[in-house]
């Protein structure tokens, strides 16, 4: 069983019984000229988790494990955009990408390093949560999952949105700090140290190196 030197407490999980998350690695939160950079965020922040999460996923797809990409964002229409998310503006304006985070924009897209490869099952979400107004919990009920490993962006919004759900919903969601990311440095430190406060009170942290670690000793075996 792969164990994860994590904190506050090792993580372990099976290899039949875990799924990757990859939260909104869409351009519009990426990328200079983007929806993020249009709320005067510096985009910069987040670039550095590209390289680490790019490594993850190359060591889960050669582990054939499962790995669930999302991305924020509405109906041509806005007619699954409350109200109250629309008045605060930028959604389905004009941007540098398209309109904004509207599916099928070319900034709605997830950012080519990170494409999902075919048969990976890619979950377009409304909201920050990855399981509101999804069916993300069926995916996982149908793969068996129990153990979440949860990365992308940004780490105190759609992250410990989707993370703190998962943990009211049962799953143990390990977070690899390096592949997630915040255009805030204090949010990012803070985030991280939120979720494993209280002996884990939403969940563990590791790095992803350790976590790659943990799957290639597995190998070992
Ligand atoms: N603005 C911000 O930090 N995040 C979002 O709007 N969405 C996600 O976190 N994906």
């Amino acid at each position: 069983m792969p164990t994860v030197d994590a904190k506050p407490s090792p993580f372990t999980f099976e290899l039949d019984n875990v799924a990757l998350l990859v939260i909104d690695m869409q351009r519009d939160f990426l990328l200079p000229g983007g929806f993020g950079e249009s709320l005067g965020n510096d985009v910069s922040q987040l670039a550095r988790t590209i390289e680490p999460l790019a490594a993850l996923m190359a060591v889960w797809r050669a582990h054939n494990l499962p790995i669930i990409h999302t991305r924020e964002g509405h109906l041509p229409d806005l007619s699954d955009c409350p109200p109250s998310k629309l008045a605060r503006g930028g959604i389905g304006e004009q941007g540098a990408f398209g309109r904004i985070l509207i599916r099928g924009e070319y900034g709605h897209d997830i950012v080519d390093e990170l494409a999902p490869l075919d048969g990976e099952l890619v979950v377009d979400k409304p909201g920050k949560g990855a399981f509101y107004a999804t069916d993300l919990s069926d995916i996982l009920e149908k793969l068996n999952a129990k153990k979440l490993v949860v990365t992308g962006v940004t780490t105190e919004v759609c992250v410990h949105t989707t993370v703190r759900e998962a943990n009211d919903r049962g799953y143990d969601c390990l977070v690899p700090a390096d592949c997630v990311g915040s255009y805030f440095p204090e949010f990012q430190r803070v985030g991280l140290e939120m979720i494993a406060a209280q002996g884990g009170i939403f969940g563990w942290v590791a790095d992803s190196p350790t976590l790659i670690a943990a799957l290639s000793s597995q190998e070992q075996k």
